[in-house]
């Protein structure tokens, strides 16, 4: 993409409103706009970022042997009725009466219309284990929304539903949400700790929150330090392995994490003083194992192999698409911008000209935006006829990783410049070597 052509409305001031830096970033950068209280579009830079955040979910979930379809924003009322959620869900649920007086709701959450999905459909232990997701849009009409994405009104989310015929089964499927969403997780590199938590209104005792440490996190965390050191990296897990899965799971939920709301003074005290910490965290991430609490009351049954009709064993797992911009933004930046981590950058590379016009400088960056794309990589090339200053301190709001500065007077010696955004280290190289080292970053991601 070439700069003077895009749409990057960049914003010179601080935005008043903004209290935490992942949301002034936001702004700043020309990400989001905001159209009413916790409602937000989605410019171009932003949503760039949005889809790369989806598809790493999207592939996680596939090697997990998850199956994506998509369900509506607007759902039936009377299918909340059947779980009996109508009533409870109180005032967080945006309720909305269609022409023909129907009462609908734009959904929160999916559990009611994923049962009704599996009841029409699904009959016997034979098709079973199943696990559906989605990732669509939310709306959850928060008393206070606030910190831009961060809890917002509307709000995207991957939602997934198992379905077991067994206990065990299902919290195998819980186990196996775990796993995926801790390699999922660190590919946005972050570091996302599983901590016990509670369950709300999505019901049920086995849940799972994961949060990032952050200062300006919401929940108050208590934890083993020990904790933030266990990375799953790239081992090879298999999915279908029920004992394999459950070590895994084991490993990283063994050592005391938790939030305010199971937090357990006397296990805390128990740990040794220099590794006790509390924090704060941002819960991009939330996983429930909760039985027959929908499938009983809404009739989701399967027979079987007795002969049996009996209701199935359910979970929903959740992770927060959009609210997890605002986390990788407050794990990832600097007094300079955002510091986008490989796996999510909009652009994988800018390309600033020093000297916009020069035919000799225009004819470089020309050839190393070509490269860059051949390589299946995207470059963001500031071909504006901007100063320099400007034009680095674009860079670097919105961050990044790598940029390659092209001048007149490195084009004399046959070399570029390659700048890291994480380290601010460069180094001169000719051309082609830039370009390979860039394909070299981006190998494995
Ligand atoms: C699990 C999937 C559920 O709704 N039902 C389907 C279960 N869980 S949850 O914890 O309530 O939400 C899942 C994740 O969504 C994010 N989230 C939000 N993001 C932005 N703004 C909000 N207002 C908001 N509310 C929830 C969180 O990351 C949460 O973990």
């Amino acid at each position: 993409m070439r700069l003077s052509r895009y749409f990057l409305p960049v914003l010179k001031e601080t935005p008043a409103e903004a209290q935490i830096v992942s949301h002034r970033y936001m702004l700043r950068a020309g990400m989001i706009k905001q159209q009413a209280a916790g409602i937000y579009s989605w410019l171009p830079l932003g949503y760039k970022v949005l889809r790369r955040i989806e598809q790493i979910v999207h592939e996680e979930q596939a090697r997990a042997g998850h199956i994506a379809m998509l369900m509506p924003t607007l759902q039936p009322a009377d299918l909340w009725r059947e779980s009996g959620r109508y009533d409870d869900y109180g005032e967080e649920m945006l309720r909305i009466t269609d022409r023909h007086k129907r009462d609908m709701l734009y959904g929160p959450t999916n559990e009611e219309m994923i049962t009704d999905i599996f009841r029409s459909n699904v009959g016997s232990y034979k098709d079973l284990p199943l696990t559906l997701y989605h990732i669509q849009w939310k709306f959850r009409d928060e008393i206070r929304p606030r910190f831009g994405v961060m809890r917002g009104r509307e709000f995207l989310m991957k939602d997934g539903y198992n379905f077991d015929l067994t206990k065990d089964d299902a919290l195998h499927a819980y186990n196996r949400h775990m796993v995926s969403y801790l390699r999922t997780y660190e590919r946005m590199g972050l570091t996302a700790i599983p901590m016990r938590a509670a369950s709300g209104p999505i019901g049920g005792d086995n849940t799972h929150e994961f949060l990032v440490l952050a200062s300006t996190g919401e929940s108050e965390v208590f934890y083993d330090s020990a904790v933030t050191g266990l990375k799953l990296g790239a081992r090879k897990v298999d999915f279908d392995n029920h004992d394999e899965v459950a070590a895994v799971c084991k490993e990283f939920t063994s050592l005391y994490a938790r939030t305010d709301e199971t937090h357990d003074a006397a296990l805390f005290e128990a740990i040794p003083a220099e590794r006790r910490q509390v924090g704060r965290g941002i819960e991009v991430g939330q996983i429930f194992y909760f039985g027959t609490k929908y499938s009983e009351p809404m009739g989701a049954t399967v027979v079987n192999d007795k002969g049996e009709k009996v209701p199935v064993h359910m979970g929903s797992h959740g992770i927060g698409v959009s609210r997890l911009l605002g986390a990788i933004i407050e794990a990832s930046h600097d007094d300079k911008g955002i510091i986008w981590p490989e796996g999510v950058t909009p652009f994988h590379c800018g390309i600033v000209n020093l000297k916009q016009g020069d035919a000799e400088a225009d004819a470089a960056c020309e050839s190393l935006y070509a490269a860059i794309g051949a390589l299946g990589l995207e470059a963001l090339y500031d071909d504006r006829d901007e100063r320099a200053g400007g034009k680095f301190a674009t860079m670097d709001l919105i961050g990044l990783p790598w940029r390659i500065t092209v001048g007149p007077r490195g084009l004399k010696n046959g070399v570029v410049e390659l700048t890291s955004r994480r380290t601010g280290e460069s180094v001169e190289l000719p051309p082609e070597q830039a370009i390979a080292r860039i394909a070299g970053i981006y190998a494995g991601h």
